[in-house]
């Protein structure tokens, strides 16, 4: 018997970073090797990501997962024991039929991704290689941009601003450990400007400063500075933003709540034309709801030869749906995450699809995160370009940050920096 082979299954509720119950799976093989996958859990999800399956009731606050923990002990148990672990492609392909719906509705996309990422890290270790090695398959690989977030907003942070994710990216740094540096310095300068201006209330859902801003611009005006007061040029150091608009717009129309005005998508479009021509912005996601394609296509058309535009919500991590948006002209980034598609192996096809169109990608976390930290590995490894994990302080971002120092020095792969927005 290869001993790669499935030995054992078991799920287990653990909880993530905001304290909810979670999904982790434990595959061990024939030859005794381990793997791990913990489920994470987003806040602004697109409609047709797979399910993050709850429990009915109110235990926990709606949020319990005894439903999803035994799926994994039971359905999903029975069908992978007996598979080969090095066959990714084989297990992710069982677990998509056994569940027998287009969302993972059945089984939970938090079931299936705990999984199926177990599966992957079970087969690492069984080839005793660390996992961004393992995914490599011997090809070279560079170290990520990372991507920071350095105020929290949206469903992160009571929805205090309106725009999501205000982020940095260290364009200019020459390796992943100085754009850690870099960010931080950024970060520290961004912490004593709000608090002198009295602006800061404690850090979001993803460690960025929760912040008590009259406007959504009032962010990129203190961003702008703190880049300053950090002592980095726009070449060094430019902005981010996760607009999130799904989260506060439909049906062409954008309600922004701090600043009590409504926009239509012409309107949104040109808020944000404004502020591309008046801050140092390198990168824009969900800039329209997952529902305005047009907008998409519009905002893709306008400003696509000039910044790099990510597709959240509206793409899902879906191969298809990226193969759809490219030929529509809407992005030219795909975020990628693993519990959207709810296997590796659709994880990994919608990340090709994306590079395959020529555009760029991102691995991403959730905004309900883990210790976990895969991403890490699976940005190196399946040469993403761009990471983002959320802030630079909590430890469930900090440990991915964190791991990816360790491959740094590990791999010593060039750093992908500018190169992986602009190319
Ligand atoms: C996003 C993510 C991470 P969530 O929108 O990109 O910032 O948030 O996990 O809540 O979907
Ligand atoms: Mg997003």
């Amino acid at each position: 018997m290869s001993k790669s082979i499935i030995q054992q299954v078991r799920g287990r509720r653990i909880w993530d970073s905001r304290g909810r119950p979670t999904v982790e799976a434990e595959i061990t093989l024939a030859d005794g090797s381990v793997g791990f996958g913990l489920a994470p859990a987003g806040a602004s999800r697109g409609s047709r990501e797979a399910v993050d399956l709850r429990d009915p009731g109110k235990k926990l606050g709606g949020f319990d997962i005894v439903g999803a923990v035994a799926n994994v002990n039971g359905e999903i148990a029975q069908a992978l024991i007996g598979l080969d672990a090095s066959d990714q492609a084989g297990i992710d392909a069982r677990l998509i039929a056994l569940d027998g719906t287009p969302t993972k509705s059945r089984l939970g996309g938090n079931a299936t991704i705990a999984a199926s990422l177990a599966a992957l890290h079970a087969a690492a270790a069984s080839a005793r290689q660390p996992l961004w090695q393992y995914v490599a398959q011997g090809r070279a690989v560079t170290m990520p941009l990372p991507e920071i977030q350095i105020f929290g907003g949206g469903a992160h942070a009571g929805r205090r601003v309106d725009i999501q994710d205000f982020m940095v990216m260290a364009l200019g740094a020459k390796s992943f450990d100085q754009a850690l540096e870099w960010t931080a310095e950024v970060y520290l300068a961004a912490g004593s400007l709000m608090k002198a201006a009295g602006k800061q209330a404690g850090v979001a859902d993803e460690g960025g400063y929760w912040p008590l801003f009259a406007a959504n611009e009032e962010a990129l005006e203190m961003l702008t500075r703190a880049i300053a007061a950090a002592g980095f040029t726009h070449e060094q150091v430019a902005i981010s933003l996760d607009i999130a608009a799904s989260e506060f717009g439909s049906n062409g129309r954008y309600k922004l709540g701090l600043e009590s005005r409504e926009l239509d998508t012409s309107g949104l479009i040109d808020m944000l034309g404004k502020w591309m021509a008046a801050y140092p912005i390198v990168s824009v996601e969900d800039p329209l709801a997952e529902d305005d394609e047009a907008g998409l296509i519009e905002f893709t058309r306008r400003f696509g030869a000039k910044v790099q535009i990510i597709g959240d919500d509206y793409l899902v991590t879906s191969a298809e749906r990226v193969q759809h948006a490219a030929g529509a002209g809407a992005c030219n980034c795909a975020l990628i995450k693993l519990n959207q598609a709810g296997t590796v192996t659709e994880t990994k096809a919608a990340l090709d699809a994306a590079q395959a169109a020529g555009w760029n990608t991102v691995v991403s976390a959730r905004s309900g995160e883990t210790e976990d930290t895969s991403i890490t590995h699976l940005a190196v490894g399946w040469n993403a370009g761009q990471l983002k994990v959320g802030s630079f302080s909590r430890s469930e971002r900090m440990a991915k940050w964190n791991e990816g120092l360790r491959i740094e020095e590990a791999t010593r792969a060039p750093f992908a920096g500018r190169g992986a927005v602009f190319r």
